[in-house]
């Protein structure tokens, strides 16, 4: 990807219509949050919020639940009795392995909204065929956003041979799952179920660090409640996500100890650059 494919994406950044409101820029719920692992979601939710979506809820599957005190226009809720068909879902972030966390899963692949998997999403898809047709047979949206250590399980081999062929990796996954695959780590790769495969150009080491992927799960989600289609989403969220990173490490604050966080208003910025 290269900067004039900004135009590509600006088809679907449209400047915002004076008479809009909360409810036209969509709904982003994000599903994780095992005890320990509240800030995945947290970061995933602001970083929807941040990236223009109307409302962002974060969901959680363990008590207790918490509050974002920096954040407080989070939506912080009990992921059971929320209605999943109501939102844009971001799932797996921090969610954990519980049967809970399955159950939530199962729900979300079986409602009719955009759907984003994640982190420990993707590890208990691994571990479930049942799952993994489901997820194949879905007519909404699909993302994948694997690591390649989560891309192996997915495959059932080591992270070597994933590295070995990324972009056969991610054009594999996505064929099998009829969903968009964007294999995380330096040279991100983004796949389409049509063998479409993009190496992204953006990003630096900075991004090796805990959080940051929570943080590009978010935008991405909220890319899809705002309409953008699942691939053209994914690309301008990988994009965006590493030029974020590129212009903090030109401004000194990284590559050494840049945090997930301020990934979060660097991209605001990025995003709001491209209208
Ligand atoms: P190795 O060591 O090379 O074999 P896991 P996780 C590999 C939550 N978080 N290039 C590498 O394997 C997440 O959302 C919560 C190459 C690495 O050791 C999940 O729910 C946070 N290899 C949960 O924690 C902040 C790469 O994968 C292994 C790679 C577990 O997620 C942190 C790690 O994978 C975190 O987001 C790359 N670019 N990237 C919070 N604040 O609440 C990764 N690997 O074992 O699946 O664990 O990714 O940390
Ligand atoms: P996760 O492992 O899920 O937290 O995701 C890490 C994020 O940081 C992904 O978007 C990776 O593509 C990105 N990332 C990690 N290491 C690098 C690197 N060396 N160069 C560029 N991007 C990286
Ligand atoms: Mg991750």
């Amino acid at each position: 990807l290269h900067l004039n494919d900004v135009k590509f994406f600006s088809r679907h950044l449209r400047a915002r219509r004076q008479n809009s409101h909360k409810g036209s820029y969509g709904d982003v719920a994000v599903i994780g949050g095992a005890r320990g692992m509240s800030g995945a979601p947290l970061l995933a939710a602001r970083a929807a919020l941040n990236s223009g979506a109307g409302r962002v809820y974060a969901l959680f599957a363990e008590d207790p639940l918490p509050c974002d005190s920096g954040q407080p226009e989070l939506m912080c809720r009990a992921a059971d009795g929320f209605d999943l068909n109501r939102a844009t879902l971001v799932i797996g972030p921090g969610l954990g392995a519980s049967d809970h966390a399955t159950a939530l899963l199962t729900r979300a692949i079986a409602c009719d909204s955009a759907l984003l998997a994640d982190a420990d999403a993707l590890n208990l898809l691994a571990a479930d065929p049942g799952l993994q047709s489901a997820l194949a047979k879905r007519h909404a949206a699909v993302v994948l956003t694997p690591h390649p250590r989560e891309a192996a399980r997915l495959l059932g081999v080591g992270s070597g041979a994933v590295q070995a062929d990324r972009v056969g990796a991610a054009r594999s996954l996505a064929a099998r799952f009829q969903a968009c695959v964007v294999l995380k780590g330096s040279g991100t790769v983004i796949a389409a179920p049509n063998g479409d495969a993009v190496v992204n150009t953006t990003g630096n080491p900075a991004l090796a660090t805990a959080g940051t992927g929570d943080v590009l799960a978010g935008l991405c989600g909220s890319l899809l409640a705002q309409g953008w289609p699942q691939w053209e989403a994914a690309l301008a969220a990988v994009w965006l996500h590493g030029m974020a990173a590129d212009v903090l490490v030109t401004d000194g604050a990284g590559p050494i100890g840049l945090t997930a966080s301020e990934l979060i208003p660097a991209i605001r910025v990025a995003l709001n650059r491209m209208v």
